[in-house]
């Protein structure tokens, strides 16, 4: 019987699934595909910018998720590579405007100088445009053996998840909430639901749709991937606070210092934990059915509460 995140690890470890390797091929799959998906053209300084920030690291969750749940649900990796390199593509712009002096004005992303730092605000912020608009080229253009109609879905989908009802929405109730303090958990849960939440639950859902997923399996998934995805904030709240710049690849401490409220201000360290938890064992209670073909989803949502970045 699975409990928590840690015992999970463990027991999927010696059932033979180490998560470990499987990220780590994962990422170099992915690493790849985003190389290729991106060849340097002219205006060069617009590409060299975008393929910066592009292939500068990060844990490629996102993608990670999609090429899993498509597996998952029947699919290849060939039907959702395009659509992974695509959320990687969208997450990571949502990166450079958020590092912009205009949002979060940072200086450092995933160890590196941020984009705007390096090139300027101006090429940042259309490094950002260019890639988030490539996204939706990519996935158009370059999604094979896959019926037209669960194309279009997957772009509906990422057009809904980045716009005003989701990332550039929940962006805007941040930046509202700052020096607020007044903010409570459900007005929170709001924000980070559509800033962080939604590109996670589109990127679990996309590889299912592409896979041709029934409506029994993508309820199932909806419902894990928006647990793993609150819990996955609330972890982003805790290493604000106890990881190490080092650790992190990005200045610690921001939400302090912004004055924003965050769920270990309101509950507590502690408590917030015990809640990422708790919400872990909930997606996890999602995967019963499919048993051992789900090891990868339920060991990354045990990865989302252990990670230390
Ligand atoms: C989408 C048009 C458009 C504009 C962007 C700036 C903005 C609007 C939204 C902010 C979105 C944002 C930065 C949310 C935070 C998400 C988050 C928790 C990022 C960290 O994700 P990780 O830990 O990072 O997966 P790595 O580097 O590992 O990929």
């Amino acid at each position: 019987m699975i409990t928590t995140g840690e015992k999970l690890v463990e027991e999927t470890l010696t059932a033979g699934f180490n998560l470990a390797v499987y990220l780590k091929q994962q990422q170099k799959i992915i690493e790849e595909a985003m190389d290729k998906s991106l060849p340097i053209a002219k205006p060069e300084k617009i590409y060299k910018a975008m393929r910066y920030s592009l292939l500068a690291g990060g844990k490629r969750l996102r993608p990670i998720l999609c090429l899993a749940t498509c597996e998952l649900t029947g699919g290849s990796l060939e039907m959702a590579l395009p659509t992974a390199c695509a959320l990687e593509m969208i997450h990571t712009m949502s990166l450079i405007h958020d590092d912009l002096p205009a949002m979060d004005n940072d200086d450092y992303r995933r160890g590196k100088l941020t984009n705007h730092k390096v090139y300027g605000e101006n090429i940042a912020i259309l490094a950002g445009d260019g890639l988030l608009a490539y996204a939706f080229e990519y996935v158009g253009q370059e999604t094979k053996n896959v019926p037209p109609q669960r194309i279009l879905e997957v772009i509906t989908r990422l057009g809904r998840t980045v716009g005003a009802t989701g990332l550039v929405g929940g962006q805007v109730l941040d930046l509202e909430s700052e020096g607020k303090s007044d903010i409570t958990a459900e007005t929170l849960t709001e924000i980070h639901t559509r800033k962080t939440g939604a590109l996670l639950e589109t990127s679990v859902i996309s590889g299912a749709i592409l896979a041709g997923a029934s409506s029994e399996d993508l309820q199932r998934l909806s419902t894990y991937a928006q647990n793993i995805g609150l819990a996955f904030q609330i972890v982003d709240d805790i290493l604000d606070i106890t990881a190490t710049k080092e650790e992190l690849g990005k200045t610690v401490g921001k939400d302090l210092q912004a004055q924003k409220a965050t769920y270990p201000s309101i509950w507590g360290i502690e408590a917030s934990r015990e809640q990422a938890k708790q919400l872990i064992d909930s997606a996890i209670s999602q995967l019963s059915i499919y048993r051992e073909k789900a090891d990868a989803l339920r060991a990354i949502a045990c990865y989302i509460i252990n990670r230390k970045n």
